[in-house]
């Protein structure tokens, strides 16, 4: 472990001094990254105890990014805004965190703030904050998610970088803390990258900021960073995994109890700082769509316990079946953005994962796609909760510089931190690599190698991706060769919106060139709520109605149908959507508005998957 974070933070050095930052090459980054510790993600933080820094922070929006370079766009050595403020009786400087507005934490910038809508660029956050050490205590500031670099500095001092908009990071201040009154400075710098994951292009919002948690977690000297403990393939009680004890020795004994199952495991670190497991259960009660069975899990090592609810199931293919423990499953889902319902902007709070979730429920749908990146953690621990299958992916959308290797070292990065956050949710049984990416050489290579990385870092899950379809009239035909290296095959496919008529679903022919099950991870079509006329007129509720009605007939004729996920749940914001009086910057494919008014192509699908009207698990 210690091994492989060591190598990330050479890549991540390399990655800042390839994609040099904002408009002035020769990055501040490249000058300091060197020196710092790499961000990790610490497993389970929602269990630790922790001092939240969520409230609000004084904000200076920095287009220009002035506080990272001098006018001659050199990178600062001089210490500035990262200074957090000006000492008494100090030289007067330009900025002034106390007299700056504050936005609060976590959210967006763009909805709180009516001149930040279109914000693109840099945002310096500071916040200050008291804090007692505590002896024999390790600290670690936490960033659930900050939309899409982060510079971080405690009392002054850089603590680290991060690249990516919607994963967590930790980065260790135990020794820059001091008793007393501390300060906070994070600079998030939300512009769009072409060397980036997102890259430039997206249809969704480029929210800006800390939009996820902030706060400090305590830890002892040794502690669980990490662990993977889940239901053994092919088997019904056998649980097996391994836990992960950051600064211990070998021979360091880990417990394992799961007290409802009269359980306590002892095993010991190995020398890669892993201890493994692998026992019997006697009654243990499988996680299921139909019984979200959770057990408390607790580890022990040392001076650190760590508590977990968790789900044991498995998941597997057989031929064209996905099997939920041993038995084929079908999938009835929707896709979701991590779009806030009522107040629109990001998702953040427990509020948001209910409402979105219930909503899950109300379909009738056993299954979610949480698009296009990695979510807030309560929506997994809420799926775990409810009983709702979960797909999850990165960012790798569209045509993302795939011959660049420097991105793939992102997504890989994103990757991991996504599989490390949630590996040990049951609700999760999807891994998507990408999302309707042009199928070149390149792309393949690059794709099959983040397929591989998903197997080597959870060889239990299954993985996907969204592809392209293939016209031949209305012959549609799925052969990309990424097809090869997944286990389950999604495809987006827009029949009756951007090309043809919904009619015209009822003529069309499949082929899919894998034996494989599939998914249709997207269709759709947009309309405005409470807009009515025939079904013939675009963007009313009867178009998208007739839309899923023969969407619904097309999809149950694809033999290896074992899932679909209908674009999309909820109505989000997309600059790529400016149509005045029906758009106005929102994607309106949802089957329910922004304001959570239910469009009739809600109960179509409702009444489809509550009646068991589509699909076959067999
Ligand atoms: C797609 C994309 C999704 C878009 C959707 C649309 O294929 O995967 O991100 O929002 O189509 O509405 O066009």
């Amino acid at each position: 472990m210690m091994l492989a974070s060591c190598s990330r933070c050479v890549l991540r050095c390399f990655w800042f001094a390839l994609s040099g930052f904002v408009a002035a090459p020769g990055a501040y980054a490249q000058g300091t990254s060197a020196n710092l510790s790499s961000p990790m993600v610490l497993v389970n933080v929602d269990h630790r105890q922790t001092i939240s820094l969520n409230g609000d922070w004084h904000t200076i929006p920095d287009p220009y990014a002035t506080g990272l370079y001098n006018f001659h766009g050199e990178p600062r050595t001089d210490g500035y805004f990262m200074n957090g403020k000006q000492e008494p009786g100090g030289e007067p400087v330009e900025y002034d965190f106390r007299k700056s507005p504050t936005l609060h934490v976590p959210g967006d910038w763009n909805t709180q703030r009516e001149s930040l809508f279109f914000y693109e660029g840099i945002m310096w956050y500071e916040k200050d904050f008291s804090y007692v050490r505590k002896p024999g205590m390790r600290v670690f500031f936490h960033v659930g998610a900050a939309n899409y670099r982060s510079y971080a500095w405690v009392n002054g001092q850089k603590i680290c970088e991060h690249e990516g908009g919607f994963t967590p990071f930790d980065s260790e201040v135990t020794s820059i803390l001091k008793d007393g009154v501390n300060f906070v400075v994070i600079a998030v710098d939300n512009t769009r990258l072409a060397d980036g994951i997102p890259t430039l292009q997206t249809d969704w919002w480029n929210y800006g900021g800390i939009t996820r948690d902030v706060s400090l977690v305590e830890v002892p000297e040794q502690f669980i960073d990490d662990f993977d403990l889940h239901l053994q393939r092919g088997s019904k009680n056998v649980i097996e995994g391994w836990v992960h004890l950051e600064g211990a020795a070998n021979g360091t004994e880990i417990t394992v109890s799961i007290p409802e199952l009269n359980l306590n495991e002892t095993a010991s670190l190995g020398t890669d700082g892993r201890a493994r497991f692998q026992f019997q259960t006697g009654n243990l009660e499988l996680w299921s769509p139909q019984h979200p069975r959770l057990y408390r899990v607790r580890i022990r090592a040392g001076q650190d316990e760590l508590e977990d609810e968790m789900g044991f199931r498995t998941v597997e293919v057989r031929g064209t079946q996905i099997l939920l423990n041993g038995s084929p499953i079908f999938l009835r889902g929707i896709c979701i953005h991590a779009e806030a319902p009522y107040r629109t902007g990001r998702a953040y709070n427990d509020t948001d994962a209910n409402t979105l979730l219930r909503w899950v429920q109300e379909l009738g749908a056993n299954f979610v796609r949480l698009a296009h990146y990695p979510h807030d953690q309560r929506m997994t621990r809420l799926a775990d909760r409810l009983g709702i299958l979960v797909w999850s992916e990165i960012p790798v959308y569209w045509a993302v510089q795939f011959d660049n290797p420097a991105v793939l070292a992102k997504a890989e990065q994103q990757l991991h931190e996504m599989i490390r956050r949630d590996r040990n949710k049951a609700s999760v049984v999807l891994w998507s690599v990408a999302n309707e990416t042009p199928v070149t050489p390149t792309r393949v290579q690059f794709l099959k190698t983040l397929a591989a990385k998903t197997r080597e870092e959870d060889p239990t899950r299954l993985v996907a991706a969204a592809l392209l379809v293939r016209a031949d009239g209305m012959t549609k035909i799925i052969d990309d060769p990424l097809g090869e290296a997944l286990d389950v095959i999604g495809f987006n496919e827009y029949i009756g919106w951007y090309e043809h008529k919904p009619e015209d679903a009822d003529n069309t022919v499949w082929k899919i060139a894998y034996d494989k099950p599939v998914i249709v991870s997207e269709f759709g079509g947009d309309a405005k709520y409470g807009l009515h006329d025939d079904a013939d007129t675009r963007w009313t509720e009867e178009y998208q109605a007739n839309l899923y009605r023969h969407q619904l007939r097309m999809l149950n004729g694809i033999r290896q149908l074992r899932g679909m996920s209908p674009w999309i749940l909820m109505d989000f914001r997309s600059p790529r959507r400016p149509l005045p009086g029906i758009q106005d910057y929102f994607n309106r494919k949802g089957l329910i508005s922004d304001q959570g008014e239910k469009k009739e192509a809600f109960y179509i699908l409702q009444k489809a998957y509550r009646e068991g009207a589509i699909g076959t698990a067999e």
